[in-house]
This record gives C-alpha cells, sequence and structure tokens, in this order.
C-alpha cells in the first residue's frame, strides 16, 4: 500500500516513537496523544479494518494486546487504568485505513481527558 502512513511507518520511511515491535504487529506512539502514552497497535500486513482480519490474524493482533497493555502499564505507576479502542469505517470515526487499535492510558478518575 504505497500512500498508507501506517504502511510507512512500519517500513520506517516514516518516523515513529516504537512501544514494541515483532513480525506481526509495531506498536508507536500516536501523533496526538489524548493521553500521555497513547499508543496505537497496527498489524504489520496490510488490512483496511476490523472487517478484513482473518482468525489467524485476529488471534495474533488480539493475542498481543494484553502484554502490550501491561508493559505501557508497567511503565508509570500512576497509569490506573486503559481504554482499547478500534474504530472501524468513517462512519465510526476511523481516520487512517490501516486497522489499528487505540490504548489510551488513564491516570485518574478526572484525567486530562480530550
Ligand atoms: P483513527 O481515527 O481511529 O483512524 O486513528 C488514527 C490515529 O492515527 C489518530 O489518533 C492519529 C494517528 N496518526 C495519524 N497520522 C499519524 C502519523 O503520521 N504518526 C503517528 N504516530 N500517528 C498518526
Amino acid at each position: 500500500m504505497e500512500e498508507c502512513i501506517f504502511c510507512k511507518i512500519i517500513t520506517g520511511e516514516i518516523p515513529s516513537t516504537t512501544v514494541y515491535e515483532d513480525e506481526t504487529i509495531k506498536a508507536f506512539l500516536d501523533i496526538s496523544q489524548t493521553t500521555p502514552g497513547h499508543t496505537l497497535i497496527v498489524p504489520k500486513k496490510h488490512v483496511a479494518d476490523i472487517f478484513e482480519y482473518d482468525q489467524t490474524l485476529a488471534a495474533e493482533v488480539f493475542g498481543r494486546i494484553p502484554k502490550i497493555a501491561r508493559a505501557i502499564k508497567n511503565s508509570d505507576d500512576s497509569i490506573k487504568g486503559m481504554n482499547i479502542v478500534n474504530n472501524n469505517g468513517a462512519i465510526a470515526y476511523q481516520s487512517v485505513f490501516h486497522s489499528h487499535f487505540h490504548l489510551i492510558p488513564r491516570y485518574s478518575k478526572k484525567d486530562d481527558f480530550k
């Protein structure tokens, strides 16, 4: 996918701050930090949205979320919880059409929710 921003981030053509990476996924900081540590988990295979996942890709991507979520939480004692969000389709506020999961750390009951 030549024009896909996230494909370019995966190849390193566009710089990003990597949180975690293996053969299947890359996790990097969202350019627009809803809260500090806001991370995107992106499959390296270009799939537009969740409707394009097969069982194998679903297991690979979903299976890695808890480990990355734990690593983010363990990196900062003040993180109390996390929103895990996946937008599918423009109508559901997806803006980058390479599937991804948002991990948004929460710091207190009334944190800096944007
Ligand atoms: P969504 O609206 O769910 O499709 O989220 C797309 C997210 O991608 C949005 O929170 C901003 C982020 N984003 C867009 N372009 C870039 C970029 O070039 N680098 C990084 N790190 N994040 C980006």
